[in-house]
This record gives C-alpha cells, sequence and structure tokens, in this order.
C-alpha cells in the first residue's frame, strides 16, 4: 500500500465517533442494487440526520400551523419556533441581529434577491460587476440577466490551472466602474477555497459590497460575518444535513433597510391600502407569503445538530477523507484530478482520458457509489478545463476511509473494462 495512505489510515479518526454519527442518518442503511449505500453525492445534497427529521415531524404532528398571524396557541408555538430558528442560524454565522437572517428558498434565490433588489436599484449603464471563472450558474445567471437589463458588464476574474482564482488579476479589473462583487466561498466543482477575506478587503477599499455564495463552505468552515465583514452572504439548507426549500440570505442591516421588497404579498407588509402600501420592518419586508415553517425549524435542528458534533470536527475528518482520496486516485491510469488547489473543501473532482463521467457515475452507482457527474452547473468553468464534465465525489461528516476504498475499487474496475 502507499505509505502515505497507510499513514492516514492508521491515524484514523480516534476523536470521532463515526458510528454513532452514522447511526444517526437513517438513510446510510439502505442498499442500493444489492450493495450498502456509499453516498459521495454531498455537495449535491447531504443526508438528514433523525433530530432533523423528528423535529419536522413533531412540528407536523403537534403545532402544526402558521405563523406571524393567530394568536391562538398552535400559531404562537410554530412562530416561536420559526423565529427561534431565526436566532440559531444568527448565532452560528454571528450576524449582529436576527433581523438580518433572511429566510428564502436557498441559495439560489438569496442571489436572486439581492441582483434583484439592491442590483436593480444600484446598477447603472457602464458599472461592471465581478465574479470568477468557478461560479455556480446561480452566481452567474442572475448577475447576467441584471447587467443585460441595465447594459452594465459582467466581468470574470480567471482561475490558474490548480483552480485558483489568480488575485493579481482581480486587484487589475476592479476600478471605479465596479459597483458590485459576488464570489463563490468554496467551489462545487473544484473544491477551491477562496480567499475571501482579501477579496473583501480589496473590495471594501474601492467601497464596493461583496456577496459571497457560502453554499458549499457552510457544512465545512467556521463562516462569522462580522469577522469577514461580507456585505451578503447566501447559503442552502439541504447542503447543512437540513431539509430542502429553505435557504438563508444574511445581509448587513444598513443594506437590507435601504432594498425594496423582493416580493409583495402577505406578511411582508404593515400597511395596505389600493392607493400604497407600506413595508414591515426587516426580515419580515423580504419574506412575503407563508414561509417554509417546518424547513426552518429543521434547519435550526441541523445547526443544532453540527454544533454538537463540531464544525471544526467535521472539517478535519472530511479533510482526512479528502486527503486520502487524492493519494489513493493519484496512481489511477488516466485520471487528472480537476481542482488541485491548496485549500480545499472534501470535494475530488476528476476526468478519465478514455471513459464519460456518465459511464464512470453509471457503473458506480451498480457498485452502489452515488457520485454526481455532469458540469455542475458551472458550464464556464468546464470549458475553462477543457472537459465536458467531470466526475465528483464529495464527501460528508457520515464517510469513512472504508467507502474511498470503495469508491477506489470501482474505479480501478472501470479501468478494466474500459481500458
Ligand atoms: N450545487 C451541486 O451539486 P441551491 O440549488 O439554490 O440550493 O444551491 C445552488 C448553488 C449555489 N452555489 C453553489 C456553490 C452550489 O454548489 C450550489 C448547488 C449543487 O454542486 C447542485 S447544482
Amino acid at each position: 500500500m502507499h505509505t502515505e495512505i497507510a499513514a492516514i489510515k492508521k491515524n484514523d479518526f480516534s476523536f470521532y465517533d463515526i458510528q454513532k454519527i452514522r447511526n444517526d442518518f437513517p438513510i446510510l442503511k439502505t442498499l442500493v442494487h444489492d450493495k450498502p449505500l456509499v453516498y459521495l453525492d454531498n455537495a449535491a445534497t447531504t443526508q438528514k440526520p433523525q433530530y432533523v427529521i423528528d423535529k419536522m415531524n413533531y412540528y407536523y404532528e403537534n403545532y402544526n400551523s402558521n405563523v406571524h398571524r393567530g394568536v391562538h396557541a398552535l400559531s404562537q408555538k410554530a412562530t416561536e419556533a420559526f423565529e427561534g430558528a431565526r436566532i440559531i442560524i444568527k448565532n452560528f454565522i454571528n450576524a449582529l441581529g436576527k433581523n438580518e437572517i433572511i429566510f428564502t428558498r436557498g441559495t439560489t434565490e438569496s442571489i436572486n434577491l439581492v441582483a434583484s433588489t439592491y442590483g436593480r436599484a444600484n446598477i447603472k449603464e457602464g458599472d461592471e460587476i465581478i465574479i470568477s471563472t468557478m461560479e455556480h450558474h446561480s452566481n452567474i445567471v442572475p448577475w447576467q440577466m441584471l447587467c443585460t437589463e441595465k447594459n452594465a458588464k459582467l466581468r470574470v476574474i480567471p482561475i490558474n490551472d490548480n483552480g485558483e482564482i489568480i488575485f493579481e488579476e482581480f486587484e487589475k479589473m476592479i476600478n471605479e466602474k465596479t459597483k458590485f462583487v459576488s464570489i463563490v466561498y468554496a467551489s462545487n466543482t473544484l473544491g477551491t477555497i477562496n480567499p475571501v477575506k482579501e477579496i473583501i478587503n480589496l473590495a471594501h477599499n474601492y467601497n464596493i459590497p461583496v456577496l459571497l455564495d457560502a453554499a458549499q463552505a457552510i457544512n465545512h468552515l467556521k463562516i462569522d460575518v462580522q469577522q469577514l465583514d461580507c456585505d451578503f452572504l447566501a447559503f442552502s439548507g439541504h447542503k447543512l444535513y437540513g431539509p430542502t426549500g429553505i435557504g438563508i440570505l444574511y445581509g448587513k442591516v444598513n443594506f437590507l433597510e435601504a432594498m425594496h421588497p423582493y416580493q409583495g404579498g402577505g406578511d411582508m407588509i404593515s400597511k395596505v391600502t389600493f392607493e400604497e402600501t407600506t413595508y414591515n420592518e426587516l426580515p419580515h419586508k423580504f419574506e412575503a407569503g407563508t414561509p417554509d415553517i417546518a424547513g426552518a425549524i429543521g434547519l435550526g435542528a441541523a445547526i443544532e445538530y453540527i454544533e454538537k458534533i463540531g464544525l471544526e470536527n467535521i472539517a478535519h475528518h472530511e479533510n482526512l477523507l479528502l486527503d486520502y482520496a487524492t493519494k489513493a486516485v493519484s496512481d489511477l491510469q488516466g485520471l487528472k484530478i480537476i481542482g488541485t488547489a491548496k485549500d480545499k473543501i472534501g470535494v475530488l473532482s476528476f476526468h478519465f482520458e478514455n471513459v464519460h463521467p456518465h459511464d464512470v457515475g453509471t457503473f458506480l452507482d451498480f457498485e452502489g457509489v452515488a457520485i454526481r457527474t455532469g458540469h455542475h452547473c458551472t458550464q464556464p468553468l468546464m470549458r475553462r478545463f477543457n472537459i465536458p464534465a467531470t466526475s465528483r465525489a464529495s464527501f460528508g461528516m457520515y464517510n469513512t476511509i472504508e467507502e474511498v476504498d470503495v469508491l477506489v475499487h470501482g474505479l480501478k474496475k472501470i479501468l478494466e473494462v474500459f481500458g
């Protein structure tokens, strides 16, 4: 065996009760094609612990009711739980106040909210918005739509062959025309962790607000929005061991106060007449209609669960898995890792010289291994690396070294079959 691999294996995770964690996730007992499920598609969505499932079921079974609307007991209890979740999230990212935490449907909606409200009001003809080459479509298309509408320009920071932002190019690109910077904290395709603090500092030297797409960073890195000093932060509950359909937009209170509402409807108003409407205070101004109450409660529960295990422990565990997997696949013939940045989250994207990623994904599925293949909603990034797609294994808190072995064994079999 590779000596480094053996060393990692021996080191193992004595601090980390992996079996106990795995027992908390009922889906991990599933068989796929009669094989134990090896779930390595955590960047797409994470699995949910029983604690989250129970909290959501308990709401539906015992106090299902609408929020902010009723004086009756159930509604008050639902409102308390919903607003309690907001406080859990506020504390998790160390926002200044709970009015800076907006519930959305996910990262995509959070970014669209900022582009549609802040963007529409502040971007004018000839202005420039900066993103990077490794953005998810969710952090490209809303800005592109805005630029088309306003006749503004979208500028893209290039990356090097390791998949790292070329900071000097960003320094050259930023100027008095730049009016917004929107950057992914950690890439879903490459795993790269971007130097967001430096990016924010530079942008702030020019008084330019920065949005961070934290969809992939939130379950791996401790995020302190005050320390980072980002102006907006977007993430999704389902990548944080919480439910789908719920996400967060954090915004600094001064920005949110100045922004127009995103959608009109119930809950976001203060007073409505046929002549005019005045809006509710933050955060409700941005939460029109009945929210995903169970989703918010589930997201709060997911954060409680994560904090019990410790985000640092989870990150350490995922780093060891990434390290182990990277070394284990590096000897495979014709395999090229896409994304070799120095700082990475637990994402391993690769490309086989002679095997299409979809064949890799289908073959592994028959071994019980779930990975994602395709462009991962980063088509411009695929173009940068001159490939149509990658195969991507992404690790979560419950994955094991043995599961990585199953993946590598499957890849070896693929090489035998496809040559
Ligand atoms: N990436 C993946 O398999 P939503 O769909 O709104 O929850 O998240 C969108 C999104 C935005 N930014 C980044 C960096 C992301 O990774 C994602 C979602 C998934 O990589 C699904 S495409």
